[in-house]
């Protein structure tokens, strides 16, 4: 059964095949990386960009708008087997949706891939089709829904070397629906935003997208005046080599443009006028402060005392975050100590006076940021008459930023990359680690797969006392310290075969990663982990005028609320795992009250580390209480090209990602395991009468496999084993025969009535 779709917009012609041997690599007779890569590479040609690992999707990135994601292709992915279609992105939510609705169970897809390798739209092509799934009839929320991710990017992302839209933040989004699959909001997690990007940014990169879109925006609404931005000199947050940013700004329609989307999507998701005009106003506020110059005064007494000498800046900025101009300057150029009951006022030199503002920059927009998380979060909550939150059930997507090797990497890269090393660990142990103490333990025959273990790096990063945070933090708590010393710390410590030193580059160390190795400069990693925001700021903040600058600062940023939340769903999920397992997968003892960096004082203050570990903690734990969908995003070349293959570049990803092993397990794998009682229940009406209720035996499940006719079935000591698309043969066999009972039932109801 041959149907050819083509459609309109490109050459882009599925062909649809009752079940396509080339669609799953699981398929292929012979397997080896060059094979594997090979049938990539053609379906690559034929822009079939999506193929099958088992039930992982391989998603390659086609650098082209393909006309591939339309409502027509909704339809298609709904509801059906998996081997009715092509393989698609739609068909990995539809799977989730499904598992979602027929096993109560809540889910997660999981999407991972280097940087610019398509996670992000992947992910939004997920909520989109989830959007659908869930007949959101209820327009207003499809809508809103649908607005939240471009929301949260235009903050969160920005244009790096490597990707004109690179997330620079982690994201969990929640997609909540009602037991009947009706969806009825939405939440979203923040993960570690890149904050030190609003102060300076490396060549060729930008800052995040929303501040050009605000100019853009306020220019063409006349109303860069009064919010005292230039239109010819560049505040300095945003300049550029060339300084011809605000030129580009102001001629780039699609700036433009963005600025209107964002609007709509304040508009849309419910944020009040005033709300988005005080948001733009502490955005031209952290542009104005970026933009405070100090020097130097010395005086008889004092040399390290520094002024503002011209004050125009600051006015402009004390104006716009309504506070007070004398006590915003005294906050940057000075601050308070106290010692022993008595407070003394000291000087700031020019250089610290410079870190104290940027600091207050940086806070200002991470809290700004979190703020937007919160409150949409608030705005998308399921309405408690349609369904209370127990009875919800949620599909979980994850879109982090990917892996990173630039140039030169510093600290940023440092977590983004311990983020994507946790990532691993959790589907390697999913694939592979699991999978084989499973079938140990049920009996079942099945070869070892060998695969790279990637558990003794993140050991070295997140061992206490001795992994590579535990040093930073000792070492940005020791006033001495210096960015040399962490070095030669961890030289001293770290004896992994993970970790080198180069010779003649002092401040640097190299780290072998999971996707590669990467050379950090270890310049400026004590004070990115100490990200102090001095409490004169904090101080002065508080006394703005303005609502909701006022309420980023009053209220905490502390993450206890969910804390113990957190801990429980951790410990609960490693207690359900295997014993030989169970030790590493999270660390429970990790899990400290953790108070955000900027909010502690004093010398045991809580570091950006420390706060990084607890949030990958945060996300471990909600993504273990799921049924875990993978999606690998695969960059086929380095130069955003449609259509090139660059083998190479695609094998190097295939290799890391365990992509071949990944094949062989899933080959001989069995990707559900049903206990022998939760079978029977679920599908005993497939061969039994309704009033019949079967005994929970391993013998109830051989009738019923073989009444469903199915082959290649194993049973263990408790469970039976199935292949992923035996599942969906009984779950459509399932719903073929309820469907049967309710027309009958209805008939029956038609003749009495
Ligand atoms: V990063 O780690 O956040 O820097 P991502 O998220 O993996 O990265 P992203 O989704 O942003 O990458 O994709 C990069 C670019 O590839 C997009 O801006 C698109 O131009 C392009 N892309 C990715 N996937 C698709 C697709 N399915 N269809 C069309 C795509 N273009
Ligand atoms: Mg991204």
């Amino acid at each position: 059964r041959h149907e050819r779709i083509h459609t309109r917009k490109s050459s882009y012609i599925m062909t649809l095949k009752d079940c396509c041997e080339d669609d799953d690599l699981v398929n292929l007779e012979t397997l080896d990386e060059d094979i594997i890569t090979d049938q990539l590479q053609k379906r690559y040609a034929d822009l079939q960009i999506y193929t099958y690992v088992g039930d992982i999707l391989i998603a390659l990135n086609p650098f082209q708008n393909l006309s591939m994601y339309s409502p027509k292709f909704s339809k298609m992915y709904h509801g059906v087997k998996r081997s009715s279609n092509p393989p698609h992105i739609f068909a990995t939510a539809d799977a989730a949706y499904q598992g979602m609705v027929t096993f109560s169970k809540d889910q997660c897809i999981i999407i991972s891939g280097e940087s610019g390798a398509g996670k992000t739209e992947s992910a939004h092509l997920i909520v989109q089709h989830l959007t659908f799934l869930g007949k959101a009839n209820n327009r207003t929320l499809r809508e809103k829904i649908l607005q939240l991710n471009p929301l949260v990017e235009a903050f969160g992302n920005a244009c790096t070397v490597i990707n004109d839209n690179s997330s620079r933040f982690g994201k969990y989004l929640e997609m909540k629906f009602t037991p009947t699959g009706a969806v009825m909001g939405a939440k979203i997690s923040e993960y570690l935003l890149e904050k030190s990007r609003v102060i300076r940014q490396a060549t060729g990169e930008k800052n995040f997208h929303i501040f050009y879109y605000t100019y853009a925006g306020l220019y063409h609404q006349k109303k860069l005046d009064e919010h005292r931005l230039p239109e010819k000199q560049p505040p300095r947050y945003i300049d550029d080599e060339n300084g011809k940013v605000i030129q580009d700004i102001i001629t780039n329609k699609s700036y433009r443009e963005q600025f209107e989307a964002i609007q709509h999507c304040f508009r849309i998701i419910g944020f009040s006028e005033e709300e988005v005009n005080s948001v733009y106003r502490i955005l031209s506020g952290i542009l104005n402060t970026g933009n405070i110059e100090f020097t130097a005064i010395s005086s008889q007494h004092q040399t390290d005392k520094s002024e503002v000498p011209d004050a125009q800046a600051l006015e402009n900025a004390a104006a716009l975050l309504k506070i007070g101009a004398e006590e915003f300057q005294e906050a940057l150029t000075s601050h308070c100590v106290v010692t022993r009951g008595e407070t003394i006022i000291r000087t700031n030199t020019v250089d610290k006076a410079a870190v104290v503002r940027d600091a207050m920059s940086k806070a200002l927009y991470g809290r700004l940021f979190s703020w937007i998380v919160n409150r949409i979060n608030t705005l998308l909550q399921p309405d408690k008459n349609i369904c209370n939150a127990e009875s919800g059930m949620n599909v979980g997507i994850l879109d982090i930023f990917g892996f990173e090797n630039f140039k030169k990497n510093s600290f940023e890269q440092l977590c983004i990359n311990i983020a994507n090393e946790q990532i691993q660990f959790y589907f390697n142990q999913h694939i592979f680690a699991l999978e084989q103490i499973e079938y140990q333990n049920e009996g079942i025959d099945a070869k070892l797969v060998e695969y790279e273990d990637n558990r003794p790096i993140l050991d070295m990063f997140l061992q206490k006392p001795m992994g590579l945070l535990s040093l930073l933090d000792e070492e940005s708590r020791f006033p001495q310290a210096t960015d040399q010393t962490l070095v030669d710390k961890c030289e001293d410590n770290l004896r992994y075969k993970y970790f080198w030193r180069p010779k003649r580059l002092e401040q640097c160390f190299g780290i072998q990663h999971y996707a590669g190795k990467v050379l950090y400069d270890a310049n400026g990693f004590l004070e990115k982990n100490r990200d102090t925001l001095p409490a004169d700021v904090v101080v002065v903040l508080r006394t703005s005028e303005d609502k909701l600058l006022q309420q980023l600062f009053t209220s905490p940023l502390t993450k206890t609320g969910n804390l113990a939340q957190s801990r429980a769903r951790v410990t609960a999920a490693s207690r359900s795992l295997p014993p030989q397992l169970s030790a590493g997968w999270i660390k429970v003892d990790t899990m400290e009250v953790m108070r955000h960096p900027e909010e502690t004082t004093n010398m045991k203050r809580q570091t950006v580390a420390s706060y990084f570990r607890y949030s990958l903690m945060d996300l471990l734990s909600k993504m273990v209480i799921g049924q875990p969908h993978f999606v690998r995003c695969i960059k086929p070349n380095d130069n955003r090209e449609a259509l090139k293959f660059s083998k190479e570049r695609v094998m190097v990803q295939l290799r890391y990602t365990g992509i071949l092993e990944t094949v062989n397990i899933r080959r001989q794998g069995y990707s559900h395991r049903i206990l022998f009682e939760e079978f029977v229940k679920r599908y005993y009406y497939l061969s039994f009468k309704a009033h019949q209720i079967p005994p929970m035996t391993k013998e109830s499940c051989i009738i019923i496999l073989e009444k469903a006719r199915l082959e290649k079935w194993v049973l263990g000591k408790t469970k039976v084993f199935l292949k992923y698309y035996h599942v969906e043969q009984l779950n459509l066999l399932l719903r073929e025969v309820i469907a049967r009972v309710v027309v009958v039932q209805a008939s029956i109801k038609g003749w009495l009535g």
